[in-house]
């Protein structure tokens, strides 16, 4: 009996510093094991099938057959969607009601960033940047998931997501000056091309090595828990990116410390040239959100409205209650993994087509507006020529403009600079001035030495 009273001690312990809903399923949980433990000791002849397992952590039953479990006993899990591919409303009563400005403006972002895609894929091709993803095929999960969310929510990126950056209001300008390195971005030329940030946004920067947004997200989410703000967080990923380490851990931590944060998967098929059959034996990413403990749901990624529903209740739920949710949102990356790929070399053209032509998120969302009277095909053209035109004035713009201060290498590392980056510092001015011929220094910004 001692160890059952001390055992009680301890979980009178740990539960009270739980929240209030918690404590109260812990109390349950509590009065349940002390009952079996009670139970099992008063039982006179001793009987072992009203022995209870009093395994910390489980809530299982003893069983006397050996059985493994089936892999596939979470399977199939369904997609939800609120439109069919001719952007029928499928039942009215999941119709989000979104007003025409809203939908125009949705349309608007989600072309927009096609425009902008096909302009700086273009520019990487004639060699005047050094590389670009583009994000074809995936306008829907962006558009749709940062409409659900506060401005005030802060979001961790993957690479491929810049239409929720474009959504938030980040100008095309700056966007190319990322993508340029030039002295206007707020990156100050250090990062690779689509590695955007933006502190005023509450867009955290890209970081290349994949899932390193995970852990990141849960501490974020984990602050904004413990000082009250209100706020969530939204994590992205791609289905590749959840088979790094990482994600394992941003994942369980954010459960274990009921963080306010939505794990948004982007499940497009493809990690660079890997298939999803090559990537995980289960039913995706949806499907380990149970094992985690966490609320998941798989949406229809091109289906811009079950993208903007399911992120809504998600964001609501996570601020109200302190808990993660998983959303896997299925979509296709259309276009190539980078420009440094051809995926020709391992996907059928057909396959690319299919997406492409027949369930698309752009063409889908353009269906709806259509068949509302909210949208002509004199619109579309009008509004064609005109995104381009924008887009076209701020790539000029961002050619034209400076490189950023070489100096700005060496800065922001340390408050004060030290030693050894200042000697680092005096031989790299010491080598351009060696070999001036190669270094084009009135490109660069405000240069002085
Ligand atoms: C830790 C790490 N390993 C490998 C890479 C190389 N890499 C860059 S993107 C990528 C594929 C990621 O696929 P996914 O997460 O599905 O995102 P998608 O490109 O499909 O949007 C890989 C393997 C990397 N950046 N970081
Ligand atoms: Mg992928």
């Amino acid at each position: 009996m001692a160890a059952v009273s001390s055992m009680r001690k301890m979980y009178g312990l740990c539960f009270h510093a739980v929240r209030q809903t918690a404590g109260r399923k812990a109390s349950r949980l509590l009065q349940h094991r002390a009952f079996r433990v009670t139970a099992v000791h008063q039982q006179q002849p001793f009987d072992s099938s009203l022995e209870k397992p009093q395994f910390p952590g489980a809530s299982a039953e003893f069983v006397d057959h050996l059985e493994f479990i089936q892999p596939n006993v979470i399977s199939g899990i369904p997609i939800y969607r609120v439109m069919d591919r001719q952007g029928k409303i499928v039942n009215p009563s999941e119709d989000p009601q979104l007003s025409k400005e809203t939908v125009l403006n949705f349309y608007q972002n989600m072309t927009l960033l096609n425009t902008m895609d096909r302009i700086l894929y273009e520019s990487q091709r004639q060699g005047r940047i050094s590389f670009y993803m583009t994000n074809y095929g995936e306008e829907g999960t962006h558009v749709g998931s940062a409409a659900a969310l506060d401005p005030n929510d802060l979001v961790f990126g993957q690479y491929r997501e810049a239409g929720v950056l474009m959504y938030r209001g980040f100008p095309l300008d700056l966007f190319m000056a990322q993508c340029y390195a030039n002295a206007d971005d707020l990156g100050k030329g250090r990062q690779m091309p689509v590695h955007y940030g933006s502190r005023d946004l509450n867009f955290v920067t890209i970081s290349s090595p994949l899932a390193t947004q995970l852990p990141q997200a849960a501490g974020a989410a984990y602050a904004m828990k413990r000082e009250n703000l209100n706020r969530a967080v939204i994590c992205y990923f791609g289905e590749g990116a959840a088979s790094e380490g990482d994600a394992h851990a941003g994942l369980n931590f954010s459960a274990t410390l009921e963080c306010p944060l939505i794990f948004f998967c982007r499940n497009n098929g493809y990690a660079i040239s890997t298939p999803t059959s090559e990537q995980y034996r289960g039913d995706g990413i949806a499907a380990r959100g149970p094992g985690y403990g966490m609320l998941s749901i798989r949406v229809d990624g091109n289906d811009v409205f079950a993208v903007y529903n399911a992120t809504k209740e998600a964001r609501r739920r996570a601020v109200a209650e302190n808990q993660p949710f998983l959303i896997e949102a299925m979509t296709y990356r259309i276009g190539h993994h980078s420009t440094s790929d051809d995926s020709s070399a391992y996907r059928s053209v057909d396959e690319v087509n299919y997406w492409d032509k027949q369930d698309h998120p752009i063409s889908r969302l353009r269906h709806y507006m259509t068949a509302r009277g909210w949208w002509s095909e004199d619109d579309e053209r009008s509004w064609r020529k005109q995104s381009r035109k924008t887009v076209m004035e701020a790539f000029e713009r961002a050619e034209k403009r400076l490189k950023p201060n070489p100096e700005l290498l060496f800065t922001d590392v340390y408050q004060e600079m030290t030693p050894n980056l200042d000697k680092q510092r005096e031989s790299l001015w010491r080598h351009v001035q060696q070999y001036k011929e190669h270094y084009p220094l009135d490109l660069y910004d405000k240069y002085q030495h």
